[in-house]
């Protein structure tokens, strides 16, 4: 089977002086000194950093115990706390003054917090949690929408040793249920409910309901008051977050835990049976999260960072709640949702709060290409974006085109793009550039970060030669790795240590080498990757050329089963314009097949083309390929929507033309 991958991108950004110069890792050559440092000695140099990046209460022995592969262990014998690095040592540090949060609700409202007063609430909530019998290892299930309270909550776990497990706002009833259950909690932190687009979304009931299907070890639920509509309430159950937290002493000592002890499990989808509960470690987790804000979003003191993910992903478990605490950040928290008021949002508070790193997804950058094009007003042009130095993005490879307007239209072509890739199981960034050392090429997420023995390999684990595709793998363990599958410690085993691939860590991606600067390009997960007459095609890769067309909005593409070419390629596409219908629809995709093929090739050409005002994904900007899958094979669906966000046009993208 043929494997070079088609499309190459020759568009290519070095640093610039000044950027370098004020970089945490100032050039490539910095950049391949830590890269060496770690080829040298691996133990060597994550000690080194471990004892220069963390703050020990007992100090560790060991770097790694490795007796019992894929089982590691980290800095063993140190103990620490994470909600102490991420309050006390910045307080330590002389920050207790210093702004750590700027809460902006959905209807404008900006409140903000100093550490001083971030700490005093965890401390208190932390008091409240064990006035409640809550302690070191038990687990706690927060099901609240984006808020400092929830920021409260998780520190506030972390602070008295309890293992929190965050479930998305958006999840429903029966996947909460699961998680709860899965977990053995004791104790749930919720919300009435949540504000996002001037509408309110019930919590709390979602809550009952769970609980009502079977409420497992609960024993408690406190609920934030948000909304301050009515709900029901059980009062032997039930308790308001404010007057238990405020009956509280500000002092809490922290619960000083082995770096081994579970800081949080957080739950996400594998290609096959009910979510896996990823399980983290807290020393090697912070580690990692600190370093990565050090290199990747390269923190100074004085920026103004904003994540837009939520904190029911892990992105905002590492970008929002650990990371920027624990390195002292003054971090924007958004509540609502790009769209509201209008689609300039995002734009109107970078300038606003003066942000200077801003961290989003490629599926809310298109979105906003596609609003800005229809409603110029809105363009991120029309705003001052002058306080920007940085931009990021993360959750699914980023097309060449997006990221070019990223590139220009909000960085005005003078912020590196740090296209991060990581997994919730990898804890933090592992392939991305450094924004001082790195030069960019659009829709590659460049070079694997210090430590980071990223490999593209066959089905053997052997190594591919560059240029062609392969599956992605890290050789060596990494302090932030997963430590398990909650209470599945086979599932573990099987799903991320095949034994045919010599022990490596399988990311589930498929990727690509750069015969001539080794950067890496994500081609999509293994599931995602076609194979037509032979060929192995991204399903990114025809996404990409689908969306240089200068009509289209966005596009995914899936395979259905071909007799004679094993697969065949079905692009669903949103075009800028209104959805097309009839004869016009049948010419536009013509010239769109015509497009592709002369973008990559014949092979990529695709045999379907649907056409729908937008596609289906999930709350977290994920496109649902797999429901897409079955539009496309014209199969019934048996997948689970309650998470998708717009199930109507469903409908649109059934019709073939
Ligand atoms: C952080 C996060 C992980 C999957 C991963 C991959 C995709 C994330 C990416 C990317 C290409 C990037 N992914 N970042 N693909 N380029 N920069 O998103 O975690 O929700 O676990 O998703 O997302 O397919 O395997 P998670």
């Amino acid at each position: 089977m043929s494997t070079e991958v088609l499309h190459r991108e020759h568009r290519h950004f070095a640093p610039d002086a000044t950027w370098v110069a004020q970089a945490n890792v100032s050039g490539h050559a910095a950049y391949l000194a830590l890269v060496r440092e770690a080829e040298r000695d691996p133990e060597e140099f994550w000690g080194r950093l471990a004892r220069t990046y963390l703050v020990w209460k007992t100090p560790f022995q060991t770097v790694l115990n490795d007796r019992n592969p894929p089982f590691y262990r980290w800095f063993e014998e140190g103990t620490l706390n994470a909600s102490h690095l991420c309050l006390d040592v910045p307080i330590e540090r002389g920050m207790g003054e210093k702004t750590a949060l700027i809460f902006e609700s959905d209807d404008g409202t900006v409140t903000t917090l100093t550490y001083h007063a971030l700490h005093e609430r965890v401390c208190r909530f932390a008091n409240a949690l064990k006035s409640l019998g809550i302690g070191k290892g038990d687990r706690v299930i927060i099901y609240i929408a984006m808020s400092i309270e929830g920021i409260v909550a998780m520190q506030a776990c972390a602070r008295i040793g309890a293992i929190h497990s965050v479930v998305f706002g958006g999840f429903s009833a029966k996947s909460l249920q699961e998680r709860i259950l899965d977990t053995g909690a004791r104790l749930i932190i919720t919300a009435d409910g949540q504000k996002r687009g001037g509408k309110i979304i019930q919590l709390k009931a979602i809550v009952d309901e769970a609980l009502s299907m079977g409420a497992g070890m609960v024993e408690k639920v406190i609920v934030y008051a948000r909304t301050g509509e009515n709900i029901p309430w059980d009062s032997a159950r039930d308790l308001w977050m404010k007057p238990l937290e405020e009956s509280q002493s500000p002092l809490c000592i922290p619960t000083w835990v082995e770096a081994e002890h579970p800081l949080f499990i957080l739950y996400t989808s594998g290609s096959t049976g009910k979510p896996k509960g990823v399980q983290h470690a807290t020393a090697g987790y912070l580690l990692w999260s600190i370093l990565t804000m050090t290199w990747v979003f390269d923190h100074h003191p004085e920026d103004v960072y904003w994540c837009t993910a939520d904190i029911g992903w892990i992105t905002g478990h590492t970008y929002v709640n650990y990371g920027p605490l624990a390195v002292g950040a003054t971090q924007v928290i958004y509540e609502g949702i790009p769209s509201w008021p209008h689609a300039g949002r995002f734009w109107s508070m970078i300038s606003r709060h003066r942000v200077s790193v801003f961290y989003t997804a490629p599926t809310a950058i298109r979105s906003l290409i596609k609003a800005s094009n229809l409603d110029p007003e809105i363009h991120p042009q029309r705003f001052d974006l002058s306080s920007l130095r940085l931009l990021g993005t993360v959750g699914e490879p980023i097309n060449p085109e997006a990221w070019m307007w990223y590139y220009q239209q909000v960085g005005n072509s003078r912020c590196p793009i740090a296209d991060t890739f990581w997994q919730t199981e990898t804890g933090g960034h592992v392939i991305a550039p450094l924004p001082g050392a790195t030069t960019l090429v659009p829709g590659s997420c460049t070079l694997p970060l210090p430590g980071i023995d990223a490999a593209v390999v066959d089905e053997t684990g052997q190594e591919v030669p560059p240029g062609h595709g392969g599956s992605l793998v890290i050789r060596r363990p990494w302090p932030a790795m997963l430590r398990n599958l909650w209470g599945n410690p086979e599932r573990f085993q099987k799903t991320y240590f095949p034994s045919e691939l010599k022990g490596y860590y399988l990311a589930g991606d498929g990727a690509v080498k750069d015969p001539t600067t080794g950067y890496f390009t994500i081609t999509g997960r293994i599931d995602d990757v076609l194979n037509v007459s032979g060929h192995r095609l991204g399903t990114m890769e025809v996404e990409s050329a689908l969306a240089t067309h200068p009509m289209v909005a966005e596009a995914a593409v899936v395979g259905k089963p071909d007799d004679i070419t094993g697969e065949a390629i079905v692009a669903f596409v949103v075009l800028k314009q209104q959805r097309p219908a009839g004869a016009e629809a049948q010419q536009l995709a013509s010239t769109l097949r015509q497009w592709v093929t002369r973008e990559i090739g014949p092979i990529a050409r695709p045999r379907d083309i649907r056409f729908g005002d937008n596609l289906p994904k999930t709350r977290s900007g994920k496109i649902m390929r797999r429901l897409l899958r079955s539009l496309a094979c014209g199969e019934p669906m048996t997948q689970d929507i309650s998470t998708l966000e717009n199930p109507t046009i469903l409908d649109q993208l059934r019709e073939t033309l």
